[in-house]
């Protein structure tokens, strides 16, 4: 059994937690003017306000405690030079190395990593460059207007989050798609969409054998060649990423066409690598280097910054506090910023994929709650919506507000209601309404006292809700690369806590076991019984509709 939860910081935190948890966070306020100068930070114009937690000074430097005893320094140093912290996998862990700029040396198995980095980088350039010139022509000598991501996780929903966040930057006569499920109606509505002509095909897969990826892939292919009536033609409108070149071969796709990632690039953290090339694409490559630039800028933060000061260090060590010592199951990702539309789908992958083990490095059970449910939605959406819960629900939900300062499209008085709404959400979910002020409030509004009485318990809200605000001047590429990359050295911050890998995704990989195992038996002619009665009676199901 893991010794994380007799350890002294640990044991520190527990009985600190039955002091704080008696306290209020309007209290806090009242007490102290200077909370927000002492808690929150900031870097290259991106606010960190934290100040709106359950927290004292003692509280924070309590949880630094655990985060030092947990060796988060050394570990930070180990992710970044590039040590096999994938221990499941054998794997380095190297994302940050894609957003190092030129003068960096980063060695796997003895070679440096960073020429290869650099001449992908190169390549996507070129490619991107005449693509969006268009100096690369479809088939028929067509410019390309159509971008169709396929491919899917890890290869589909950080360049579908980042296209979607960083549209005011996009080449005006360019449409990004993804298609991502095997179910034939993602790939069918997208090429209802689409003009073969002016089609380029991105086949994304980290491993090239992705079931869903491979047969939107090869439906994609058909119906090219279908349209422009010549199997040449796929040379003109596919291109792929991965690391599995052979595969990329096999399936017909030109060399020159293909960009290749490498092994210490996980899936989900791969966004740096060529599995951006539809947002390079999208937003051209000198959008794209500010992102890798943004992210990287928080990178040399998060291995530079002391503790006290470090933003990701912070964030994940709040999340601690309250999955661990509050028993909080999940917390919510509101953005106010509609172009982070994917962004909570996006760290849900991130985070959940990533922390979602209950085995620790030394493969024991752990005795403690590991990661978060995470959800959400732009807000003002979220707020006609699950804000309720959040309110007045019997369970804590720590949530995170993000917001730009000025908005892409200032129209009338639009961005300064939406920040009302986002700056009233954390104050109200702080404050609440007492029995008191709500009584006052429903007297002026003429209520009897018998009414009043009946009413009275609906609109108390307890407050003490905790949230995070992230401000920033604008949701440009080297913010979003900043944003991105604060997630997720935050969630790393998390898995060296408690100890586990968060680099692996053995869940992932069942279930790509489990598809392609009960794939032959719906195709079968044969009646299936060797289940359990619920999946043998599914499986003939279809098995019959299917005659
Ligand atoms: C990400 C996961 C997973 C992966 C997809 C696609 O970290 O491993 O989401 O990205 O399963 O895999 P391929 O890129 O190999 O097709």
């Amino acid at each position: 059994m893991s010794n994380l939860t007799r350890s002294p910081a640990w044991l520190a935190l527990s009985s600190h937690q039955s002091i704080i948890c008696q306290k209020t966070m309007r209290e806090m306020f009242r007490a102290d003017v200077s909370r927000f100068d002492k808690f929150s930070l900031r870097l290259d114009g991106l606010l960190f306000d934290y100040s709106k937690n359950l927290i004292s000074t003692e509280t924070l430097s309590l949880l630094l405690d655990l985060a030092r005893q947990s060796g988060i320094n050394a570990w930070i140093e180990r992710q970044f030079t590039g040590e096999k912290i994938n221990t499941s996998e054998q794997r380095a862990v190297l994302h940050t190395a894609l957003r190092n700029p030129p003068g960096h040396s980063v060695q796997v198995d003895g070679k440096d990593i960073m020429p290869d980095v650099h001449r992908v980088l190169e390549h996507i350039r070129r490619f991107t460059d005449a693509v969006r010139s268009g100096q690369a022509v479809g088939y028929t000598g067509k410019k390309i207007r159509h971008v169709v991501n396929i491919g899917i996780g890890g290869s589909a929903l950080g360049p579908l989050m980042a296209c979607e966040a960083l549209k005011p930057y996009a080449a005006a006569d360019l449409t990004a798609h993804f298609v991502s499920n095997v179910d034939a109606s993602d790939i069918a509505e997208t090429l209802k969409r689409i003009d073969p002509e002016t089609t380029l095909f991105i086949v994304s897969s980290k491993t090239f054998t992705t079931q869903e990826t491979l047969a939107n892939a090869r439906t994609a292919r058909a119906w090219l060649i279908e349209h422009l009536g010549a199997e040449a033609a796929v040379a003109q409108h596919f291109a792929a990423v991965s690391t599995n070149l052979e595969a990329t071969s096999k399936f017909g796709i030109n060399p020159e066409n293909v960009f290749e990632f490498w092994d210490w690039v996980g899936g989900r953290y791969s966004l740096w690598s060529a599995i951006g090339l539809p947002i390079a694409l999208y937003v051209g490559m000198d959008n794209f280097q500010r992102l890798l630039a943004g992210a990287h800028a928080m990178d040399e933060h998060f291995r530079s910054a002391p503790l006290e000061k470090n933003m990701p260090v912070i964030l994940g060590m709040l999340g601690i506090w309250y999955g661990n010592f509050f028993g909080v199951g999940s917390y919510a990702i509101l953005p106010y910023d509609q172009y982070l539309q994917h962004f909570p789908a996006y760290l849900q992958q991130l985070e959940m994929e990533s922390n979602g083990k209950r085995v620790d490095r030394n493969g024991n059970v752990v005795n403690y709650d590991t990661h978060f449910t995470v959800w959400g939605e732009p807000g003002t959406n979220g707020q006609h919506s699950f804000y309720q819960l959040i309110h007045q629900g019997t369970r804590m939900v720590p949530t995170d507000f993000l917001a730009p300062l000025s908005s892409h499209n200032p129209i009338g008085d639009h961005h300064t209601m939406l920040l009302s709404n986002c700056f009233a959400q954390t104050e109200a979910l702080m404050l609440g309404k007492t029995e008191d002020e709500a009584r006052a409030e429903l007297k002026t509004q003429g209520l009897t006292d018998e009414a009043i009485a009946a009413l009275l318990p609906y609109k108390v809200f307890p407050g003490n809700r905790p949230s995070n605000t992230l401000l920033f001047e604008k949701l440009d590429p080297y913010t979003l690369g900043m944003l991105i990359a604060l997630y997720e050295q935050k969630i790393f911050v998390q898995s060296v806590v408690w100890n586990i890998n968060a680099f692996d995704q053995w869940g992932v990989e069942f279930g790509k076991q489990l598809a392609s195992k009960l794939l032959p038996e719906l195709q079968s002619k044969e009646l299936v019984t060797s289940h359990d009665c619920s999946t043998n009676n599914l499986i003939n199901l279809f098995r019959n509709r299917q005659r």
